[in-house]
């Protein structure tokens, strides 16, 4: 079975809409993850800073899928809230290379999990220590460390090293999803 047949199996109903929110800091990679999840990732397009948000939405397994990809540019950073309430899962894209501004990352962190919509649920939050290929990249128990991720307690989360240009690490992330959400039914 595929992994979005998964994905959508673990939420439970064959015609589901399955709606996930990217967020993180600018340049951390999400656009760019998304592509490598999408169909027809072959198209070579470049990528280029996502102003406000774009909804990225595709049909994988048969099935609907919805993605909001977020700028992660600090004036559109107020935008990310509004979708908490809206989707089955979230996912923070790190550039883990960015050792500089982890404490930025990490005060976006703070803001998410304090948010009302996301406090008080249990929406799994997926964490991708993106540009793992990097040098200097800092590894994913390094980024859980800087990020104090082990004080999350009321809701599932993982952090997994990527790479979003090849899509090394990307699939066990998203296992891991589908294995919290098919635990959420
Ligand atoms: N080496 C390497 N480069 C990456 C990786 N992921 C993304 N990039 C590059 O990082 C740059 C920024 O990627 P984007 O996907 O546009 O980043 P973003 O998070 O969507 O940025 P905003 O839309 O501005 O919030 C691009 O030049 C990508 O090619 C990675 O895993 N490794
Ligand atoms: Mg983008």
């Amino acid at each position: 079975m595929g992994l979005f047949k998964k994905l959508a199996t673990a939420l439970g109903l064959s015609k589901y809409e399955a709606r996930i929110v990217v967020v993180g800091l600018d340049n951390s990679g999400k656009t760019t993850l998304i592509n490598n999840i999408k169909p027809k990732k072959a198209s070579t397009f470049e990528v280029t800073p996502t102003v406000g948000f774009q909804v990225e939405s595709f049909a994988k397994d048969n099935l609907n899928f919805t993605i909001f990809d977020m700028s992660g540019q600090s004036r559109y950073r107020e935008l990310w809230g509004h979708y908490y309430r809206e989707v089955q899962a979230i996912i923070f894209v790190l550039d883990c290379t960015e050792r500089v501004r982890m404490c930025v990352a990490k005060e976006e962190l703070d803001e998410l999990l304090t948010h009302p919509d996301v406090s008080n649920s249990c929406t799994p939050i997926l964490i991708f220590a993106n540009k793992m290929d990097l040098p200097g990249a800092l590894s994913a128990v390094d980024c859980m460390e800087q990020l104090d991720l082990q004080r999350i307690s009321n809701k599932p989360w993982q952090i997994e090293a990527s790479n979003a240009l090849t899509g090394e690490g990307i699939d066990r992330g998203l296992e891991w999803l589908a294995e919290k959400l098919r635990g959420r039914k």
